[in-house]
């Protein structure tokens, strides 16, 4: 539907050769200026404007520049005033805005934010498109500037966030390998005594089973011996591969000593401690080591193993140790290359 400032195609054709028309009638020139002033007549706006213009017909007072000149600054430029005061007004909202948002989402912005709010407080009653673009783009540069600034600080926290995060891994990987038994990988002497002790306080505070098994390389002296100590070391690695392969997430595997290993196996029983060191040394025994790149054959090495089950009323890190030892102890004395469950009564 047209309203009053923007009438429907027709209409405005009407308006215009209303206006055109009356124009010839009054013997006034064509030109833009007048143009206005008979086309709002025709459109019946503004309604001082029709007054004043029909009064002068009536009265049959000529056209003159000067009437012509009244009608024009009195009636039509101020209307065209009034709009580009409503725009001023706009446009000095919207700077006012956006200058707020960009102090407040970009923080100390002193500097833009005074020059600006005195420039806008300066903006006169009707501001060209040229003042209005300026202030605008005085408030993006500031905030340009400002944007920059926050990408560095930005920059500045991504750069320190990757320096966090490098030490924290470089941290974990010291931690990790000060953990580790530098030849076989598996958990050293002191993070073995640590993680029993932590195994055997959980196991008591959630009455939890736990097994510790004590594994040991059968005549390794020998086979040092007959092969050399770096062979040996190699033998080592592969113990150490079927004791961590045999075992779960939770599971502890450590190298107690030279060719001693250690497993602890929390919220397992007895029973279950027994199948996992009897799976190692059958998986052990069962192997022929070779060379891999000379075929050389070193034979079959086997292992010897002592299960003993945490005692959570008397039990001390030394002692539940020291039976697991002695059931690997028997192991030995009875052959080697088997499984032997603690002592009961011991
Ligand atoms: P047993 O069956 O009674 O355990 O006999 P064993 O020869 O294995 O036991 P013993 O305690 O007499 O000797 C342990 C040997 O293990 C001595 C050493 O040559 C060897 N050994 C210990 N640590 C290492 C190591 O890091 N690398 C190598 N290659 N050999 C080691
Ligand atoms: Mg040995
Ligand atoms: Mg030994």
């Amino acid at each position: 539907m047209a309203n009053e400032t923007t009438p429907a195609l027709a209409t405005s054709f009407t308006y215009a050769g209303n206006a055109m028309e009356k124009m010839r009638q009054l013997q006034v020139k064509a030109i833009p200026k007048h143009y206005a002033i008979f086309y709002g007549y025709s459109a019946g706006q503004p309604t001082e404007l029709v007054k004043e213009i029909d009064k002068a017909i009536e009265q049959q007072l000529p056209f003159t520049d000067e009437v012509l000149d009244h009608l024009y600054n009195h009636h039509i430029a101020e209307t065209q005033s009034r709009v580009v005061q409503n725009t001023a007004t706009s446009a000095r909202k919207i700077l006012t805005d956006m200058l707020a948002t960009v102090v407040q989402f970009t923080g100390a912005t002193q500097d833009v934010s005074q020059t600006v709010s005195s420039k806008l407080s300066n903006l006169s009653d009707t501001p060209s498109e040229e003042e209005i673009r300026a202030i605008a783009g005085e408030i993006v540069a500031g905030a340009q500037n400002l944007k920059d600034s926050g990408d560095s600080v930005a920059a500045k926290l991504v750069a320190s966030q990757k320096e966090i995060a490098s030490l924290r891994e470089n941290l974990a990987k010291a931690t990790t390998e000060s953990e580790r038994d530098f030849l076989t990988g598996t958990y050293n002497r002191k993070a073995f005594d640590k993680r029993l002790l932590e195994a055997m306080h959980d196991a008591k505070d959630k009455h939890h089973e736990l097994v510790l098994v004590m594994v040991d390389v059968d005549h390794f002296k020998k086979f040092n011996d007959s092969f050399g100590h770096l062979i040996g070391d190699e033998v080592l690695k592969i113990v150490a591969k079927t004791l961590t392969d045999s075992v779960k997430g939770m599971d502890t595997v450590a190298r107690y000593g030279g060719e001693e290993f250690a497993i602890i196996l929390p919220k397992t029983p007895v029973g279950g401690g027994m199948i996992v060191a009897e799976g190692i040394r059958k998986a052990i025994a069962s192997r022929e080591l070779k060379r891999k790149d000379t075929g050389a054959n070193y034979g079959q090495i086997t292992v010897s193993a002592g299960v003993a089950a945490y005692r959570d009323d008397a039990d001390s890190p030394t002692s539940f140790i020291k039976r697991a030892d002695e059931a690997l102890y028997r192991s030995k004395n009875s052959g080697r290359n088997r499984v032997t469950q603690e002592n009961i009564a011991d």
